[in-house]
């Protein structure tokens, strides 16, 4: 039995998913804390599993209000895991996933007092971090040390990526442009928590600062990333203590960082427009590096084979460079309102998924956002955007309506990637905004539907996020969790999800595509946690627990 392990809202739609193992026609809600029936009903009928021959079946009881600990009982398989109906029930868990970004951080102590049973000691200060061969250039030579702190862990690993922090950088700062109540009201009790700036920016400025070191102030252009030349072991940052480089600059990275700097200059004006001014002046920089250089690839193989040592650790190579161009000229011209950028925003003629590589979407979000603003943008490009999302998210909302476990995750195969989870909740996001055009409420329930399937309605029976709900991952890959195994993982993060391509090797108990999930730290290619599907999370669960929020 499938349930929202978290829970649901009084008001919402709530749906338990059963799997028609038995005859049995009616499903009971149980109080768990007077262990008392409440609620019974009939179950629906039996729907097909799209990836399995699972035939499965709705028990709803949104006709339930009452706020309270329940679970589902179904004669012949038993009870749910147990469930709240509680106002705000998404409350601390939209709080846990951004605050999984504190327990990121590089290059400082996390006491006691923020980080709890999860304090740790300094590790990566990052301020003597190695030009590597790579990125000689200029004033700085081969072995030049420079001084490249702060930032978040990209992953499981400790490495930091430019490319991943774009996508990342941008998906927070959309939803501090989106929501600013929301996201000023975010208390995340971090060391910054009561300045005069709100916490989910402060923890943004974390990554920001660290981003703007990664630039070569001499020519603009930005270094792939910061990176040890092969992966630490499963041990604690101060513990973790391989030479540190930075390696060769690149398109995409240096175009990701124009994006996410122009983007960061809007949303920091009202709070520190030194930084802000500063910010887009780098930004501009970036941009401009990136046209004298419009196709320098990170190609880690080849490189491997002219520098030494060799880089061992994430490539995100990216060799289709159009995506990057539309986002960063898309934040230069609202930042800016400068004309020279339109030109290299071309007219979108379908959706598709924000995801690390494919970044034109978020372009096009903050083009919609500034709609308003920008009264110089041609009425056939804000047309083509709002049909392409208008499209797809109504093909979402289709398949949401039609297939058994209730969300727009899987309506492709495709979907179930390295990082599926990161895909659910980017659909979530696109089916927001959906929302926000139209006010149309299924666009809100399928948005929805997606966090449930996140929080347990899906194949695999888990809820994703650590922390979060009775069956939930156990041992991520996570370096700060397994250097002390003895301790419950770090909480609100989101493990990678269902990924037939099973590329780490270990131990699956299913290949069927929904079905590709194990908890075990081994699992990098399903159960890791990373910075770009938090950010999605993060987004999805605060702007629902915001909005549907009675
Ligand atoms: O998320 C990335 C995925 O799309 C790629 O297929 C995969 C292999 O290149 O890499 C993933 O990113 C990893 C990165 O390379 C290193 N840090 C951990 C990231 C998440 O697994």
């Amino acid at each position: 039995i499938r349930v929202n392990q978290v829970g649901y809202l009084p008001e919402g739609q709530k749906v338990a998913l059963i799997s028609d193992e038995i005859n049995t026609n009616s499903f009971h809600l149980i109080d768990l804390n007077t262990n008392s029936e409440v609620y019974t009903s009939e179950i629906g009928s039996a729907i097909k599993s799209p990836f399995s021959d699972k035939m499965l079946r709705k028990a709803d009881f949104s006709a339930f209000h009452q706020e309270g600990e329940y679970s589902v009982y179904v004669e012949g398989l038993g009870y749910s895991p147990p469930f709240a109906i509680k106002k705000n029930v998404y409350e601390e868990l939209g709080k846990a996933s951004a605050k999984a970004f504190y327990f990121q951080r590089a290059s400082t102590s996390m006491p006691e007092e923020y980080a709890g049973i999860w304090s740790r000691n300094l590790g990566h200060p990052d301020d003597k971090v190695y030009i590597h061969a790579s990125a000689a250039s200029g004033l700085r030579p081969e072995g030049t040390v420079i001084s490249s702190p702060k930032g978040w862990y990209d992953a499981g690993d400790y490495n930091k990526y430019i490319v991943n922090s774009g996508i990342t950088m941008g998906t927070l700062l959309s939803l501090l442009e989106d929501y600013p109540h929301l996201s000023a009201s975010l208390s995340l009790d971090i060391p910054e928590s009561g300045d005069n700036i709100p916490d989910l920016l402060n923890e943004i400025l974390w990554n920001l600062e660290w981003m703007a070191t990664m630039q070569d102030p001499t020519d603009g252009g930005v270094y792939h990333k910061l990176t040890t030349a092969a992966f630490e072991g499963m041990v604690l940052p101060e513990f973790a203590t391989s030479k540190r480089y930075v390696v060769a600059k690149g398109t995409a990275a240096t175009l990701d960082f124009a994006a996410v700097m122009a983007q960061a200059s809007r949303v920091l004006k009202n709070f520190n427009a030194e930084l802000a001014s500063a910010y887009l002046e780098a930004s501009i920089k970036a941009w401009k590096w990136a046209e004298a250089n419009p196709k320098i690839f990170y190609r880690q193989d080849e490189l491997n084979k002219k520098y030494e040592p060799a880089i061992q650790t994430g490539a995100y190579g990216d060799e289709s460079l159009e995506d990057e161009w539309v986002w960063a000229a898309s934040e230069l011209f609202v930042s800016t309102q400068d004309e020279v950028y339109l030109k290299y925003i071309n007219i979108p003629t379908n959706f598709n998924l924000p995801s690390w590589n494919k970044v034109n979407w978020l372009g096009y979000y903050t083009l919609l956002r500034f709609e308003q603003e920008s009264p110089q943008l041609d009425l056939k490009l804000i047309n083509a955007i709002k049909a392409n999302l208008l499209e797809k998210a109504s093909q979402y909302v289709k398949f949401y309506l039609e297939n058994p476990y209730l969300t727009s995750m899987g309506s492709s195969i495709k979907d179930f990637v390295w990082g599926s989870n990161a895909v659910v909740s980017n659909q979530g996001i696109a089916l927001l905004y959906a929302y926000r055009l139209t006010n149309d409420q299924n666009y809100l329930l399928a948005a929805q539907g997606n966090l449930n399937y996140i929080l347990g309605i899906n194949a695999t029976g888990y809820s994703f996020v650590t922390g979060f709900g009775h069956h939930s991952p156990l041992r991520p890959h996570h370096r700060l969790a397994e250097a002390e195994p003895e301790k419950a993982p770090l909480p609100g993060f989101l493990a990678g999800g269902p990924n037939p391509g099973q590329q780490d090797g270990c131990d699956y108990p299913s290949d069927v595509p929904d079905e590709s999930y194990v908890d075990d730290a081994c699992s990098y290619a399903s159960n890791e946690i990373a910075i770009n599907w938090n950010a999605p999370f993060v987004y999805l669960v605060n702007v629902l627990n915001h909005i549907s929020g009675y």
